[in-house]
């Protein structure tokens, strides 16, 4: 309701819903309005250049005038309010949340990693013991595998609820092939045990080479320290791969020559295949993208004239090397700008001019990464996969403009 009525605010000041807009109104009217408001009326001047601003403080706030949250979903997930961000960085606060036994408080004084099993040296490592090897910083995307539901979500469905356990970050840390190094891995050695410290013990199997490869044990998030939400004080990352895998407050990886077959490895996590098996250790999150403004978020778009479609499309192969879109439900495509930094296995932002003319319309956008790789229909994806699928959907999304300007969520 709140953002119902300032969006009528922003429509009445640009001088009413039908008006044509011109590029400067478009930008201002494209300012998501904010979640819940709180400005106290007598804390913003009528003038701003004729009393004192405020002094500095130690920690930044945001404007009272902006909101954006994560949406929960009951007591496991929280999802990054894409339809309201720019740019490739999910700021820290936003990041979609999902643990399946709460978020632990754990004191990084006393927080140890263990790594042992078939290696030469077991060793106990602190934090402070991780942070004296050589570090590195990766911008880089995580997905829940469980992200965007196979089943139809409503009309109101937004890149929010439908695509929002997806987030972008700066972590920093060490690669876990420094440790692996330090411990001298046992020839035959094949798996590692990766487990988390949280009441769930999250518990997967990592092939050794991806530990040998790219996978970092990271304690930083966009230049501070992780965030309780995210595994502080540390945890694995594996890049490209599903979100599950990333075992957050990590405190052992324990090496083996076969995988351990834990429950997120065999009861869950697997994907029904048409012939009727299931397909185990699906590993690598496909390449998919999101148009995040226009969306339903907005109710519906400014008014007639010149605007700019914008999205992230982001690949766990690699870097995305073209998006196009369509605005007629995929019977024409266009190819939408690239923002730089292009970055491999991170969210990539596209734009895309266009003249909404009034009438209907149904936005689309379609991903290609380095490898070649096209993101699918979702006819293509329910044909090559089948219904009953749960995890790894990442079909093309369509957001329906109404004659006089509604978006909504379709299947087209
Ligand atoms: N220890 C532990 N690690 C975990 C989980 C968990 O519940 N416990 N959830 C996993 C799942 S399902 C996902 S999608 C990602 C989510 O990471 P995020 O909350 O930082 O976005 O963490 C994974 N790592
Ligand atoms: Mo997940």
């Amino acid at each position: 309701m709140g953002s119902t009525l300032s969006r009528r605010a922003v429509i009445a000041a640009l001088g009413g819903a039908a008006g044509v807009l011109t590029l400067a109104q478009v930008a201002s009217a494209q300012t998501t309005p904010p979640a819940q408001p709180s400005p106290n009326p007598a804390d913003v001047p009528e003038d701003p250049t004729k009393v004192q601003g405020k002094p500095p403080s130690p920690l930044g706030s945001r404007s009272p005038f902006e909101g954006p949250q994560r949406l929960v979903g009951g007591t496991t997930s929280s999802r990054t309010p894409l339809d309201a961000l720019d740019g490739i960085i999910t700021p820290a606060d936003l990041h979609y949340e999902r643990h399946h036994g709460g978020v632990p408080t754990i004191d990084p004084d006393r927080h140890t990693l263990t790594i042992h099993g078939m290696v030469e040296r077991p060793t106990v490592f602190s934090l402070a013991d991780l942070q004296r090897f050589p570090s590195v910083s990766r911008i880089m995307f995580l997905e829940c595998s469980g992200n965007t539901s196979w089943a139809e979500g409503p009309e109101t469905s937004t890149a929010q609820s439908l695509h929002g356990l997806t987030s972008t970050s700066d972590w920093s840390g060490v690669p876990v092939k420094t440790l692996l190094n330090e411990v001298g891995v046992k020839s035959g050695a094949t798996w590692a045990l990766a487990e988390g410290s949280d009441a769930a013990v999250m518990t997967r199997s990592v092939p050794l080479d991806k530990l040998l490869d790219d996978a970092l044990i990271a304690w930083g998030q966009n230049g501070e320290a992780l965030r309780p939400e995210q595994g502080y004080p540390m945890r694995l990352l594996l890049p490209g791969w599903e979100g599950n895998i990333n075992i957050k407050w990590l405190r052992r990886l324990e090496l083996g020559d076969q995988a351990f077959m834990t429950r997120e490895e065999t009861s869950k996590y697997t994907d029904p295949m048409p012939d009727g098996t299931e397909r185990q250790f699906t590993f690598v999150m496909e390449a998919k993208s999101t148009i995040t403004w226009p969306t339903p978020a907005i109710g519906s778009l400014p008014g007639r004239g010149p605007l700019e479609i914008r999205g992230i499309a982001w690949s766990g192969r690699g870097k995305i090397t073209r998006v196009e879109v369509s605005t007629d439900g995929g019977q024409s495509w266009g190819e939408a700008r690239l923002e730089e930094p292009v970055l491999s296995i991170a969210h990539t932002r596209f734009r895309f001019p266009w003249t909404w003319t009034g009438g209907q319309a149904v936005l689309q956008s379609r991903a290609y990464d380095e490898t070649g790789y096209v993101q699918p229909s979702r006819a293509q994806l329910v044909d090559a996969r089948g219904i009953r699928s749960i995890y790894h959907y990442n079909g093309i999304q369509s957001w329906k403009i109404a004659a006089e300007g509604q978006v909504t969520n379709v299947y087209a």
